[in-house]
């Protein structure tokens, strides 16, 4: 039940979405020829932004799968900003579509529009990251487990430093994702676990930062962080993007990425992987971009009054620089 100040953002924010298309970009590429009783579905989807090839990967997964699918697809670009995002929101719902989806940018925050969608009879499907919300108030998250991908990078990273000959103390620099983005607080996690487990004594996170999840903001935060930290010899970025700004900072700084700082980075993409090659970055652990097919499956299923898994997870990888050159020419992303 929306109380009295909810009721007025929400009542603001009816209004103010009609004009939405000021604060996001938005576009409608209508295509659609699937329906669901006879009426042809319309998806609004809002997305995180473009701050990563990851994030270019996935909207293009998106676009595509939906035009495959003959869907009429309204899509926004939030340009990471969470008031973008609700205003695409209750956007679609002023304009009745038939499902909603979205990757939201932070965890928490999503209660007032999620249940403006439910009052409108509209379901929300979550796709790459999640929400800390009344699980009521969304049908599904197709996306990855983040967790695990924090687990599978600390084991990874005892293989790299293995294969490195490393000897002596771990002193691991972190660059976090987005600040409140399920991504960084579950990779942040995963990875800790491990450590605490098993590498109490060897292991330490000798400094950690937001980079979120942008190049600029890697290749800025690793300079800093080789001001304040000059014995750093590893480092973990929440994904490849922070990695390879970080690699620019590195290179500036006279040291070796790859060898000076062994460099263990998440998601996977053609330029992760081309500095992989380079010798550069040490292991990636994939998260995979391309749930276009999945979400518009569960679009339909939906529509169709069909149940759905609470979480349909996607199929990942992890990868050690020897593999590099072989994966390159398969890689979707
Ligand atoms: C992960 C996704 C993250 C990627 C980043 O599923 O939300 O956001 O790891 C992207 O590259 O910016």
């Amino acid at each position: 039940m929306l109380n009295r100040r909810n009721f007025l953002t929400a009542a603001v924010g009816v209004v103010a979405a009609s004009g939405l298309a000021a604060c996001a970009k938005e576009d409608d590429s209508s295509t659609g020829t699937s329906t669901s009783g006879g009426k042809k579905i319309t998806l609004g989807f809002s997305q995180v932004g473009s701050e990563s090839g990851w994030r270019s990967a996935n909207t293009d997964s998106v676009k595509a799968a939906a035009k495959e699918a003959g869907y009429t697809l309204k899509f926004s670009d939030a340009q990471q900003k969470q008031e973008n995002q609700i205003s695409a929101l209750r956007s679609y719902i002023a304009q009745k579509v038939d499902v909603i989806a979205f990757s939201p940018v932070v965890v928490t925050g999503w209660d007032a529009i999620l249940k403006e969608a439910k009052a409108a009879k509209i379901p929300v499907v979550l796709t790459d990251r999640s929400v800390e919300s009344d699980e009521s108030l969304f049908v599904t998250l197709v996306g990855s487990d983040f967790t695990d991908e924090g687990r599978r990078a600390a084991k990874i990273l005892e293989k790299v430093l293995e294969t490195a000959g490393h000897k002596g103390k771990v002193k691991i620099a972190q660059l976090e994702g987005t600040t409140g983005a399920a991504p960084a607080i579950e990779r942040a996690k995963g990875f800790k676990e491990i450590m605490d487990a098993e590498h109490k004594d060897d292991w330490e996170i000798v400094v950690t930062q937001t980079g979120d999840f942008t190049r600029a903001g890697g290749k800025q935060v690793m300079a800093a962080f080789l001001q304040s930290d000059p014995d750093i010899n590893v480092l973990y970025a929440h994904n490849d993007d922070m990695g390879l700004g970080a690699i620019q900072a590195i290179e500036a700084a006279g040291k070796k990425p790859g060898k000076d700082i062994l460099i263990v980075t998440v998601d996977g993409v053609k330029d992760g992987f081309i500095a992989m090659s380079e010798g550069k970055i040490n292991a990636i652990v994939e998260c995979n971009p391309l749930l276009g097919p999945q979400l518009m499956e569960v679009v339909q299923k939906v529509k169709d009054g069909e149940t759905v898994e609470r979480w349909i997870k996607t199929e990942e990888s992890d990868f050690m620089q020897d593999q590099a050159k072989d994966a390159l020419p398969t890689r979707k992303y």
